[in-house]
Parts: structure tokens; sequence; C-alpha cells
């Protein structure tokens, strides 16, 4: 309003003031947002309130009413190994972690609680705003951690898409809280935190950005093992000055001799490569928890004794139940690094327990150094921080770990996915034909590796053999008359990369019907992406507010970014609103209080709902002591 009174002023149109006052102080103009962000603030609350929740509840179930007590901080340790990565660099790190877990014995442990656990229990609905709350204590009473797995995989688009907040963001307020310890994030190679490839620019400019950002450690798989695609990524974490963590994706049985395809020389020869490629950590990545003691003992000691030097990092998940015990043989075989979840954030298809290792491990030569009370405090947190997520538990139906995993080798998030949507369609029995299917399905494209996107692609034949009643023999034998999803034709066609052994014939040939073969990497012929050109056109249609993080998630998911930013102005950030709120609105008459800006808190409560008047709501509230009221549509 200010600047439209000077623009209608005869004087100052004719151009006869002096503004240099206005030219030397710029600040004039820093108008502050929070009478707006208010609105915004009481619109989304409204919206709430008389239509559900913003974000689709995967359950009828509510978040629970609790406010999880954060345990006090009772220790000072303000370094961590983080230091030792920003002192020596990625080389530095990975030679002192490999010492000291030499000179020491200890067993170290990653903490997969804020990406991992919550990915593969709670459909990765974990807000930054609880992971905010527990921050400083992880920080403080976990400073010995060899790194926090706080990013990437599936909370990328999750956090935009469901959550409607910045993953970058995340990234960023977590690391003002956590300054000491490294952050892991889960890269998929070429494909970045996507399913499809991109143009290595793009692989590239995301690595520099998240280390900008404050991403430590990268890890880096392909879900065919397919090296060229995980050199993509391995280059991209160098270049930007990364750790490198390039990963094996475990599958098969090493233990037992039958199962030849993927034996002892295949992960053995494939460490070569990614030793020799340049990691700087080696990573064995159990997506589907198909290790068992033996398995582990073999692949880690073998690894161990060709690569001395080269720290082992082992992932696994716990969908068998046979993850603590992996673990007590891998520590046997001279691993380095464990990935675990806390307790109450651990099991069936999330990471073993912290405690039970830590607990395990405890007056054994490869003791954690873990504080088991810090890791009780830590646990008490999250058990009552998972009741707000109720509407999101894999506890709804999957009631306990499963061994059957070894027959259908399907991967922790994916297994949770496929019981919750079976379940959820009423058809709990067809969870059985999903994963038996599944076992076929792999089989007829050849029996792969089973990891984000090839993962997918093998669930998308099992759902088409299920809902068409095909047998294998039936996909055999009719595959040319099939029209298959479009997954498995592009798999097909060599457009995610080159399966081990090569693609299964002559079931190729029938599915593609003369379609195009790639057998060179699939991103390496993309023109390099003109970020430039992406920043400009989304600024003329959000304005200047758009960021070169927000360009990166655009590249990655064009259309979410759109509705973020179009939900960000419509609402404004929502994302210091506790989660119960978030999810499904203050009740009535409860009085909230929201933090805005620094020391400026908006006190809340919603009055009453008016009468349905014209297809709207009046929504009444009392912000700050006075009263406000607005109309929203009402969409029922
Ligand atoms: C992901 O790609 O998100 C995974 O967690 C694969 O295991
Ligand atoms: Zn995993």
């Amino acid at each position: 309003p200010y600047l439209l009174n000077v623009l209608e002023n005869e004087q100052f149109l004719k151009g006869a003031v002096d503004t240099s006052f206005i030219d030397q102080n710029p600040q004039l103009f820093n108008f502050k947002p929070s009478q707006n962000r208010a609105q915004k603030l009481l619109n989304y609350l409204a919206n709430v309130v008389v239509n559900g929740p913003s974000t689709e509840l995967g359950t009828n179930l509510k978040p629970a009413d609790i406010e999880p007590v954060v345990p006090e901080v009772t220790t000072k340790n303000t370094t961590g190994w983080r230091d030792v990565y920003l002192r020596e660099g990625a080389k530095g790190f990975a030679k002192a972690i490999r010492d000291h877990t030499k000179s020491t014995n200890q067993l170290m442990l990653m903490d997969t609680t804020m990406r991992d656990a919550h990915q593969s229990l709670l459909a990765t609905r974990v807000r930054t705003h609880d992971m905010k709350r527990i921050a400083p204590f992880v920080s403080n009473h976990f400073a010995n951690l060899y790194s926090l797995e706080c990013w990437g995989g599936a909370t990328f688009d999750v956090s935009l898409r469901f959550l409607h907040e910045c993953p970058w963001e995340r990234l960023r307020e977590l690391r003002k809280l956590i300054p000491n310890i490294p952050f892991q994030m889960l890269l998929r190679g070429a494909n970045a935190v996507g399913y499809t490839n991109y143009p290595d620019n793009v692989v590239n400019e995301f690595c520099k950005l998240a280390v900008q950002n404050g991403m430590d450690v990268f890890r880096v798989f392909d879900s065919l093992n397919y090296v060229p695609n995980l050199v993509v990524g391995m280059d991209a974490v160098n270049n930007a000055g990364g750790i490198v963590e390039a990963a094996i994706s475990y599958t098969g049985d090493v233990s037992d001799p039958t199962r030849t395809k993927y034996n002892l020389n295949y992960y053995v020869d494939l460490a070569d490569q990614l030793v020799k490629a340049g990691t700087h950590v080696l990573s064995i990545k159990d997506m589907a928890g198909l290790l068992k003691p033996k398995a582990t003992y073999m692949l880690i000691d073998a690894i161990r004794q060709r690569h001395p030097d080269v720290p082992i990092h082992l992932h696994t998940h716990d969908t068998a139940g046979t993850g603590v015990a992996n673990y007590m043989a891998a520590a046997q075989a001279g691993c380095d690094v464990v990935d675990v979840a806390v307790d109450s954030m651990s099991g069936m298809t999330s990471q073993p327990s912290m405690g039970a290792v830590v607990a395990s491990l405890q007056n054994t030569e490869r003791n954690t150094q873990a504080d088991m009370s810090s890791v009780h405090k830590y646990s008490s947190y999250w058990e009552q921080t998972r009741l707000l997520y109720a509407p999101f538990e894999c506890t709804t139906t999957m009631k306990s770990g499963n061994a059957d995993v070894y027959m259908n080798e399907i991967p922790g998030g994916q297994y949770t996915n496929l019981q919750f949507q079976a379940f959820s369609l009423g058809l709990g029995s067809q969870f059985e034909e999903i994963k038996h299917a599944y076992t076929e399905a792999n089989k007829l494209l050849g029996d792969i590796i089973k990891v984000t996107p090839s993962s997918k692609i093998v669930g998308d034949l099992a759902q088409f053999m299920v809902q068409n009643k095909l047998t294998s023999e039936d996909v055999l034998n009719k595959a040319e008359e099939l029209s298959f999803p479009t997954s498995v034709v592009e798999y097909m066609q060599g457009l995610i990369g080159q399966p081990p052994g090569g693609f299964p014939e002559p079931l190729r040939t029938k599915i593609l019907k003369g379609k195009k073969r790639y057998d060179t990497r699939p991103g390496s012929d993309l023109p390099p992406l003109n970020f430039e050109q992406v920043k400009q056109n989304l600024i003329e249609k959000y304005g200047e507010v758009v960021t070169d993080c927000d360009v990166m998630s655009y590249v990655m998911f064009p259309k979410v970014l759109e509705e973020f930013l179009e939900f960000k102005l419509k609402y404004g950030p929502v994302d210091t609103l506790n989660t119960r709120v978030f999810f499904v609105g203050p009740k009535i008459a409860e009085s909230i209080d929201i933090p805005i800006e620094k020391g400026k808190t908006l006190h809340v409560k919603v009055l009453a709902i008016g009468d349905l008047k014209k297809g709207e709501r009046e929504v009444f509230f009392e912000l700050n002591g006075q009263l406000r009221s607005l109309f929203v549509k009402d969409k029922s």
C-alpha cells in the first residue's frame, strides 16, 4: 500500500524528489511477512478442520494425543567424526575410520532412525519437526556414531509430496543442530533420489548442492549393480568433495552352494571393481535382509582379506529376524560399521535394534562404546513420537518378522508396502499370492537384484500376474500377446542398465516385439540439463522465492515441486505445527502455540465451525487473544 501511494504522487512521478534516503535504506522494504503468515496458517488450520487432513492418511487411525517428552541433554560432546572429515577430507576420513577400528576393535554404528527405519515402518512420513526436537540429544549423546542416516532414498520425494516440507531445509536444519556427526544419505546412483536416469550434470549438481547443504557420506547403489551407473554417482560425490560409499546390493545366498548366480566370487569381484573405481568406504547393502550368519561371515571375511585398508559398512533389514545374529557374525569377520535403528524404530522390515546390538557386544572386544542409558532415552522419545504416526503404521497389518523373505527376497520398504496394499483392499490372503508371484516374476526376469527401481519392476510384473491370473508358464507361452507393464518393457529394453548375466531369452525378444534395445549406460546420451533456463521458468511462475534447491527438486519431481510451491504460497510453511495438528488439526477450544519466527509465537484456538452456507463454512479462531474468522470451502 505504501508503494502505491508513492506511485500516485505527482511530484514523485515527475522525479522532483530526492529518493536517496530510500536508496540508502533498502531495509525499509524488508516487510515482515508475519501478519500474512499468521493468516496463511489460520487458512491451513481452517481447511484441515473443515476438510480433513491435507495429506491422505494411510488408515482411519488417528495420531495419538500426546506430546513426546524430549530427554534432557546431560552430557556435552561437541566433536565427532565429522570434524575428522572436515579436517582431513574424504580419504582422510576413511583412513581414520579404518585405523580406529583396527586399533580399538570398536564396531561402529550408523543410526538409520531418521531415514530407512521410518521409510520401512511408517511409510517415510516422519516430519522434520520431530527430528529436530531430538537432534541436540543425538548430537551430544551419540557423538561417536560413524554417521547418522537422515536423507535420501524415498524421504526426498515423500517430504515434498506428502508432508509439504522441503527436504533441503530438513538437511540444513538438522545440520545446524548436529554439527559433529557425519550425515549419510542414500543415492540411487545415476537416478540420484528419483526413479529414472538423469543427465550426468544433474547427478553432479545434486551432489554438490547436497554437500553445500550439509551432507557428508553418500551411499551410492545401483539396482542392478551395474558398474557404469554406480560410477556416475561415485564420480559426482567425489567431485562434490563428499565421502563415497559405493554399495554392493546383496541378493541370493552365498552360503548356499546351489545358488550359483550370485556367489562369493561375484561379490568379491564387484568389491574389487568398486575399490578400483575409488570408493572411500565399501558398503554391502542387504536391502531385503537376505543375509544369514554364515553367509555374512563368508562375505565380510572374503572382502576383508582382500581389502584390509578399506572400511566395510554393512546394511541389513531385520525382516526375517536374523539381523542381530548377522551383525555378530559381521563383527567377528572384521566389519567396521553396521546399520542399526533405535530400538523402538527397529525390527521387522526396519534395521536391527541398536540396543540389542550394543548390549550384545558389551564386554566383548567389539564393544560399540555406545551408552546404554542414552539408547534407552532415545528409544523412549521415538516410542512416543511413533504414536503420532499411527495412521501410517506398518504394525496395523504386520505383526512379526517373517523368514519367508528368504524365498521372495522383497526389500524391506516394498515388503511393508505390498502387505499394506493387500490388506487395505481387504484381501490379506492376497499378500501370500503376491509374494508367491513376486518370487516367480523374479525368476522370469532372470533372477535379478531387487532394489529401487528394479524391485518395482518385479513388483509390477507380480501384480500383473496376480491380476490376470497368469502362471509363469502362461507368461512364457503367451508373452507375445500380453501387454506387459511399461516398467517391464523398459527393463527389457535396457533402460535401467544391464543386469548381471544378461536378459532372459526368449522372453526378452517376445516382450520387446521389435522395440529398440540398449546395451550402453542409459543416461550417457542425455544432453546436459540447462539449470538456468529451468530456474528462469520457475521464477517467472512463482517469483524470486525460487531457490537453487527448488530448481533441483523440480528437476527430480516437477509436478510435486510445483504443488509444493503452490501449497506454500497458499498456506505458508507449516513445519512448525506439531505433528498431530499438522495431520488432523487442533481440537475445538484447544490452545496451540505456533512459533513462526525467532521470538514470535502465535497463540491459536479454534473456537467453532459455522454451519454450511453456499458451500462454505466460517471458522472462528482466537489469535493472540483476538477473535478472527475466515471462510473456507467445504469440499465434502
Ligand atoms: C531406496 O532406494 O529408497 C531404498 O531404501 C533402497 O533400499
Ligand atoms: Zn535399507
